[in-house]
C-alpha cells in the first residue's frame, strides 16, 4: 500500500481514493491499519497547512472533519483489539473548552473503550465546572482533557484548577497536538500525550493503583 498516496489524496479531499484505499487496508482484517491512520492524520495536516496558506476555507476544514470521521470508522475495528475483563475503572474525557474538534478524542474513546474503561465522554467545548461536577457526582479519579487548539491550553489549565480547587484527588492526562511535557508541567496535569496507546498505558497503570 502506498500510505503517501493515502496522505496526499486525504490532504487533496478525495473521499473516493481515500475510502477505496482504506478498504484495501481492511481486507486483510487491518494488519496495517495503524500506518493507514498515521497516513490519514498526515493528510489532516496537509489540509491544515493548506488553510493556513489560504487556499482551503472553513468548508474545506469542515469536509476534512467528516472525511477523517469516516476514515476512523473503516479503521477502528482493527486499532482497538480488545482486552476487556476484569472490573471497568470509570473516568471522564472531554473536549476542553472553546474547542469543538472531536475526532481525536472520539479515537482514544475507542481505544479506551476497547482496553477495559467506561468512559464517560462529556462532548466538546467543556466548562471546567462540568467536569469537577460529574467527577463529584460519580465519583471519578481519572479524567482525560482533549484540545487541538494552542487556544486549548488555557482551558486546559482552568480545568486542572478547577478540580484542584475542588479538593477532588483526581488523576489528570491531557492530550492533543498542542500539549507538551513543559505544558503539561505548568498546568499541574500529572500526565500528558499524544498518542491513545501512551493514554492506555498511564491510565491502566494508575487504575491498578487505585485498584
Ligand atoms: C478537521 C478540522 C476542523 C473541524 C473539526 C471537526 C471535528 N469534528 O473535530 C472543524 C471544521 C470544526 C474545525 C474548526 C476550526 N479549526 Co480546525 N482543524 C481540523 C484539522 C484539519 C484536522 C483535525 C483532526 O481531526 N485531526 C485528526 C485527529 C485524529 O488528530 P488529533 O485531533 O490531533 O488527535 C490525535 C492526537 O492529537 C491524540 N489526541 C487527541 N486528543 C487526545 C486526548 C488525549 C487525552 C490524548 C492522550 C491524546 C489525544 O490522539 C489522536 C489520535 O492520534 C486540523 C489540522 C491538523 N493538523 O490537525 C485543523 C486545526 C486544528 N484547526 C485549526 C483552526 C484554526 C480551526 C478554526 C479556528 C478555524 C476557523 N477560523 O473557524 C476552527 C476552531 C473551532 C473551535 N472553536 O474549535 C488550526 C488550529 C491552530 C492552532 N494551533 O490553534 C488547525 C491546526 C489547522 C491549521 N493548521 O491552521 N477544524
Amino acid at each position: 500500500m502506498d500510505f503517501e498516496k493515502l496522505a496526499q489524496a486525504m490532504g487533496d479531499l478525495d473521499e473516493d481514493t481515500v475510502v477505496e484505499m482504506l478498504e484495501a487496508v481492511m481486507e486483510d482484517g487491518g494488519s496495517e491499519a495503524d500506518k493507514a491512520m498515521e497516513a490519514c492524520q498526515k493528510g489532516m495536516e496537509l489540509v491544515g497547512n493548506l488553510f493556513e496558506e489560504g487556499e482551503y476555507f472553513v468548508g474545506d476544514l469542515i469536509y476534512a472533519g467528516e472525511l477523517m470521521t469516516q476514515a476512523v470508522e473503516i479503521l477502528t475495528p482493527a486499532l482497538v483489539g480488545s482486552d476487556s475483563s476484569g472490573p471497568k475503572t470509570k473516568m471522564i474525557l472531554c473536549t476542553v473548552k472553546d474547542d469543538l474538534h472531536d475526532i481525536g478524542k472520539n479515537i482514544v474513546r475507542a481505544m479506551l473503550e476497547a482496553a477495559g474503561f467506561d468512559v464517560v465522554d462529556l462532548g466538546i467545548d467543556v466548562e471546567p465546572e462540568k467536569v469537577v461536577e460529574v467527577a463529584k457526582e460519580q465519583n471519578i479519579k481519572i479524567v482525560a482533557l482533549s484540545g487541538v487548539l494552542t487556544l486549548a491550553l488555557d482551558s486546559m489549565k482552568d480545568t486542572v484548577d478547577a478540580i484542584r480547587k475542588a479538593g477532588l484527588d483526581c488523576k489528570i492526562i491531557i492530550g492533543g497536538a498542542p500539549v507538551s511535557e513543559e505544558a503539561c508541567a505548568a498546568m499541574g496535569a500529572d500526565e500528558w500525550a499524544h498518542s491513545p496507546q501512551k493514554t492506555i498505558n498511564v491510565c491502566k497503570a494508575w487504575a491498578a493503583e487505585l485498584a
